[in-house]
């Protein structure tokens, strides 16, 4: 087994080719409701042709009606009117054709819309989502430190919402403007060969024009998402710290800070709205260039006879109005094709991010966890090339209470971190009852250990769920029973809803000390053969931390116990005492053995003993 644990780049493939194969792959798995949308918009497709030719004839009945001498109209689809219909009836039945026309599309729009709801936003949105989410639940924690809050969430709702792009606004439209184009080109084809030429000569220069404009515009759409990454993250910066902003007077550089992201948001996203606006009209005015030719050379076919004028020019303009309209389309499509893309990429670099850290195929299954712990020779940093734990080998026994000392930054919190895998070592391995914990499997090995991190996270749900996280299915006995070890009951109880009191976001509504008891209810509930506790007892006051600790020596009997502490009163209960100094192991022993021989242990601990009557000399040493 290889130690080795380099900061994974995702390695999959991500490049354009690669992200367009996925995303037909998603296309290709809602087929179904593809293919349906396609029909639906084929239909309307033709109806839309069938009521333009039906005006056509509408026009050239009512012009030969009207003017002498003028030729007899084409009636389309093979179908004449019986002899003895006057024009106005013709003229008539044709108004009620093209209203039943109408009618029916509209209906086949309304179906439309439904289908696509149905497939897109509730069918690929919402599995996309829970792909991403469900991922994310898998990832490991160096996933989380590389990207920031604000990506990840963007991630999860707006990039999601890209990719959906590349199925109704890429693949759909792609389909439907190629078979309207050839529809169209068909029908002016049979109309008359020659406006038809005369009329499409333009077409190559606007499609010239839209590809230059994607290959601009192509960048600016990647430099966008990051602008609004930079954004969000301001955003969820000032709301987490709010209170650091407030108190220290900084409103208005944060919201200086706010205006200059969402500026830069603004200015890119200016740039790109220019150049949409610049191609636009550009696009626009050669569609004119084709009305003239139109106008011109058809008005000219049409007194010539060569042309009716209605089911022949007006027909033939509605046709080429729809043409261009239908190329025009094709640069949004290509808009959409990057902006799915630069999404497409972010949504995938999730679902492709290695799982870091996972079970073994077969992992050892072992009947009961007694608890000894062994490090041989870790190393560990979250940067491979910085280590924050050097060599650090230790043996701590089953059921006993071990507590680690160091100065901040010494590599306390990273040292309790491996052991439910948080992170895996970058050299040498850490044991369970002699099995590598990377043999187990990691569900399991993270239900045997109770954690109470530095900082407690709580849940905007009620006291009991939040003490319960771990163990949904506790009842309330056991749950009340855990809160009194914690000496968490007291102040329970003395809300007027007790456990059924609901937390606001992050527990914001208790103090820091009543957080951190809840926190250590919550490990206490697991019953875990270990239990592992970053500086629970910093945040409360001494009496307290007292009352905790008697309560929790009872609760400690039989589990292997990690404390980082810095109290004495912690570090006397204490079976082994381990000193952690940048990133090493730099003295082990009980802390009368600590106390008996010189370092930096006695020379910490003095400081506290002496707190009463102070020798300056000794705490300025
Ligand atoms: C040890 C660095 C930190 C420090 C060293 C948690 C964390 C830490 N570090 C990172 O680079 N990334 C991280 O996510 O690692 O840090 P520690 O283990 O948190 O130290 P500690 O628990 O002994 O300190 P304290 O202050 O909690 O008593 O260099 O920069
Ligand atoms: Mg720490």
């Amino acid at each position: 087994m290889s130690h080795a644990d380099p900061i994974a780049e995702p390695s999959a493939d991500l490049s354009n080719a690669a992200l367009v194969r996925r995303m037909l792959a998603l296309a290709w798995k809602y087929r179904f409701g593809c293919l349906q949308i396609i029909a639906l918009q084929g239909v309307l497709l033709v109806l839309s042709v069938v009521g333009l030719t039906m005006l056509g004839t509408a026009i050239d009945v009512i012009r030969h009606a009207a003017v002498a001498g003028s030729p007899s109209p084409n009636f389309p689809f093979g179908w004449t009117p019986p002899s003895e219909w006057t024009p106005y009836r013709v003229a008539l039945v044709a108004a009620g054709t093209v209203l039943v026309v109408g009618l029916v599309r509209a209906l086949f729009s309304f179906w439309l819309a439904i289908v696509v709801a149905r497939v897109v936003q509730l069918g690929i949105v919402v599995a996309l989502r829970s792909l991403v989410y469900d991922k994310l639940q898998r990832l490991g924690f160096r996933f989380f430190d590389r990207h920031t809050t604000g990506s990840i969430i963007n991630r999860v709702t707006g990039d999601v919402q890209s990719v959906r792009l590349f199925v109704d606004g890429v693949v759909i439209p792609v389909i439907m403007v190629l078979l309207s184009l050839v529809l169209y080109f068909v029908y002016m084809l049979r109309l008359h060969v020659g406006l038809t030429l005369a009329c499409l000569a333009t077409m190559p220069v606007t499609w010239l024009l839209s590809v230059r404009f994607s290959r601009k515009v192509r960048p600016a759409y990647e430099r966008n998402r990051d602008l609004v990454d930079r954004m969000v993250l301001t955003l969820t910066e000032n709301v987490r710290g709010v209170h650091v902003v407030k108190g220290f007077g900084r409103e208005p550089e944060e919201i200086a800070k706010f205006d200059q992201a969402s500026g830069a948001v603004r200015t890119q996203q200016h740039w790109i709205f220019e150049q949409v606006s610049r191609y636009t009209p550009t696009v626009e005015m050669l569609s004119s260039l084709n009305q003239a030719v139109l106008l011109g050379y058809g008005g000219w076919l049409v007194i010539q006879g060569a042309l009716p004028l209605g089911g022949g020019l007006i027909v033939f303009s509605g046709l080429l109005q729809q043409f261009s309209s239908q190329v025009t389309r094709v640069a949004g499509i290509i808009n959409s094709v990057q902006q799915s893309l630069t999404g497409a990429r972010r949504v995938f670099e999730i679902v492709d991010a290695p799982v870091e850290i996972s079970s073994p195929a077969s992992p050892v299954r072992l009947p009961k966890i007694a608890g000894e712990l062994v490090f041989e020779n870790v190393s560990f940093g979250y940067d491979p090339t910085k280590p924050v734990l050097r060599n650090v080998s230790l043996t701590i026994k089953p059921g006993q209470c071990v507590a680690l000392v160091g100065a901040t930054g010494a590599g306390k919190t990273s040292l309790l971190s491996l052991i439910p895998r948080f992170y895996d070592p970058t050299a040498g391995r850490v044991l369970l009852d002699g099995v590598d914990l990377r043999q187990f499997e990691l569900d399991e090995l993270r239900r045997s250990i109770g954690v109470v991190f530095q900082e407690s996270f709580l849940f905007s749900d009620t006291i009991a769920a939040n003490i319960a996280f771990g163990r949904p299915d506790a009842t309330p006995e056991q749950v009340e029973a855990a809160a009194r070890i914690a000496s968490a009951d007291e102040f329970i109880c003395e809300y007027p809803q007790g456990y059924e009191t609901k937390l606001r976001e992050g527990g914001s509504n208790l103090s820091g000390g009543q957080r951190q008891r809840l926190a250590i209810a919550r490990a206490l509930l697991l019953s875990p053969p270990i239990l592992l506790m970053d500086d629970p007892t910093a945040a409360v006051d001494p009496r307290t931390e007292h009352e905790i600790l008697d309560a929790m020596q009872s609760a400690m009997q039989g589990r292997t116990t990690i404390v980082v502490a810095h109290r004495l009163s912690m570090l006397r209960r204490a079976d082994l005492v381990l000193v952690l100094d940048d990133g090493e192991i730099v003295d082990q022993g009980t802390h009368e053995e600590l106390m008996h021989r010189p370092g930096p242990y006695r020379k910490a601990a003095r400081i506290q003993v002496d707190f009463n009557e102070p020798e300056p000399l000794e705490r300025a040493s």
